[in-house]
């Protein structure tokens, strides 16, 4: 280990390390890498341990390394309170190693999970060690292999006072946006792991949207990808101006070597998934809200993964208007038309995934501040954006807005975008090119400002066939109509409700 960094930190603790990291894969190294560079002395550990050597023989010379080969000596190697950083595989293993560091650790000590937790997970563990009297952070970790080197966006869960021991150690290796760094505390138990989720399930939304724009350039206008790669650039210089739309720009520019085809056209159709879009749709329908925009996008990966449905409907040729193309007058701003329609759809999915949290943290009292959740997506994220200012002043000017719709600044842009967002779906739906991000987000705008919603008929169906009664528009109370008697109405004792059959 050369030129060894011995922080004030590490000296005043009597020379024990500041933190430690188990779990020494890519992610876990990388993490021990960042916080050793930023001048903390950090205990390295991992189960299997010439992962331990590896590590210090080839970046020792970046900082204060303290490697341990068994989890004893790696605890004993630790201030108090000692500060663990679990980095291994989300499940069992997490469980494993918490179950082995359990007996080792006492009274106040903070056990941190930076791996990409179920929040539910996350809640059950805290609940655990905080029996133990330790404290637990399910922190989420955003930017991947690079940005767990280079600095990622951090999102801490757990309780206030242990943020005020790894808070600064966290927001230290954090990056850093216009002098912020992108780490806040998020909020109790599962709080950091169901922001991080929530944040992939929008990125989820976010990706579909673009491929649905390059998609209705090219089968739309039959523009080639490496023309859509400019249109990207350009748009990359305005409110659209973000990562995702950046690097869809160099994708669409590639060619492939070895065919010379543009790489686009290579790539199996068929997208993958981790599970976190899954997740935040699994969770958004046990808190009733509607994120139709990463549901659509769940679905769409799903949908294209379905190579034996799709070819058995390919081979017997389904009908559709497939291989018609916009011309002349329809083509004309078709473009820009597009942009809108991916901005003004952009803004209603991150409007729904922010409805999440907000209902999340009612449900489970987590008070988590909105707009510092955009702020700390601004670096290290896969969804940066510019528009995340927005969203930031957005909650700012009104911690209790209900709607991003309702906030000034994209009320006016959704309505300036509309009739280009109208056109585009309209268009999409006669070409036969499925977009089912920009379609559905535009019901859900519709839906949203609607005066009176067809679930009235809805209420009045579930009323006839299992009398799960309604209410009306001018009187309180509950009522059934006798539709096999005499059609009159009843007004129904409250305590009935739900006792039917649910529907
Ligand atoms: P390993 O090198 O011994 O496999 C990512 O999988 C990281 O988590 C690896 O560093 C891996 O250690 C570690 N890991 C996986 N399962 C584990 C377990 N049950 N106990 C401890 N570490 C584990």
């Amino acid at each position: 280990m050369a030129e060894t960094t011995t922080t004030p930190a590490a000296s005043d603790r009597g020379d024990l390390a500041d933190v430690g990291v188990t779990g020494l894969a890519v992610m876990g190294r990388n993490l021990a890498r960042n916080i050793a560079r930023h001048g903390h002395a950090v205990a390295v550990h991992n189960r299997t341990s010439s992962r331990v050597d590896e590590l210090v023989d080839e970046h020792g010379d970046e900082g204060d390394f303290r490697p341990s080969h068994s989890l004893e000596d790696f605890v004993a190697s630790l201030a108090k309170p000692r500060r663990v950083i679990i980095m291994v595989k989300a499940g069992k293993a997490t469980d494993a190693v918490i179950d082995e560091l359990v007996p080792l650790l006492e009274e106040g000590d903070i056990v941190v999970d930076a791996g990409n937790a179920h929040f539910e997970d996350t809640r059950r563990r805290e609940r655990d060690l905080r029996e133990h009297g330790l404290h637990y952070v399910g922190t989420g970790v955003s930017g991947g292999e690079e940005g767990a080197l280079e600095g990622p966006s951090i999102m801490p869960g757990g309780s206030r006072e242990s943020y005020d021991a790894l808070g600064p150690i966290l927001e230290d290796i954090a990056v850093d946006v216009d002098g912020t760094p992108c780490c806040t505390y998020v909020g109790p138990d599962g709080a950091g792991h169901f922001v991080k989720m929530v944040h992939n399930g929008i990125e989820y939304a976010d990706m579909q949207l673009i491929a649905e724009a390059y998609d209705l350039l090219r089968s739309g206008l039959g523009m080639e990808p490496a023309d859509i790669a400019g249109v990207f650039e350009d748009w990359n210089s305005g409110d659209l101006e973000s990562f995702l739309v950046e690097i869809t720009a160099r994708v669409l520019r590639h060619t492939d070597a070895q065919t010379g085809k543009p790489f686009v056209d290579v790539v199996v159709d068929q997208a993958e998934q981790k599970g976190t879009g899954r997740w935040t749709v699994q969770s958004a329908l046990d808190l009733g809200i509607p994120v139709t925009g990463i549901a659509e996008a769940v679905f769409a990966r799903a949908l294209s993964g379905a190579a034996g449905q799709r070819k058995a409907v390919l081979d017997k040729g389904l009908a559709g208007p497939s291989g018609v193309r916009l011309e002349g007058e329809d083509a004309e701003g078709f473009v820009d038309a597009v942009r809108q329609a991916l901005y003004a759809s952009k803004v209603v999915a991150y409007a729904q995934g922010f409805d999440q949290i907000t209902a999340a943290s009612a449900e489970y009292g987590w008070g988590v501040d909105r707009g510092m959740m955009a702020t700390i997506w601004r670096g290290g994220c896969i969804i940066r954006a510019r528009f995340l200012d927005r969203i930031k002043e957005a909650y700012d000017a009104d911690e209790h807005l209900a709607s991003l719709l309702l906030d000034d600044y994209f009320a006016s842009a959704v309505d300036d975008a509309q009739d280009a967002w109208r056109r585009v779906v309209s268009a999409a739906v006669r070409l036969g090119i499925p977009a089912p991000g920009f379609s559905s987000a535009l019901a859900y705008y519709d839906g949203l400002r609607r005066d009176r919603l067809p679930a009235s008929l809805v209420q009045g169906l579930r009323d006839l066939f299992g009398a799960h009664t309604y209410r009306r528009v001018d009187t309180e109370g509950t009522f059934h109509t006798l539709w096999g008697g005499d059609l009159s109405e009843e007004r129904q004792d409250t305590a009935d409700q739900g006792s039917h059959s649910p529907h």
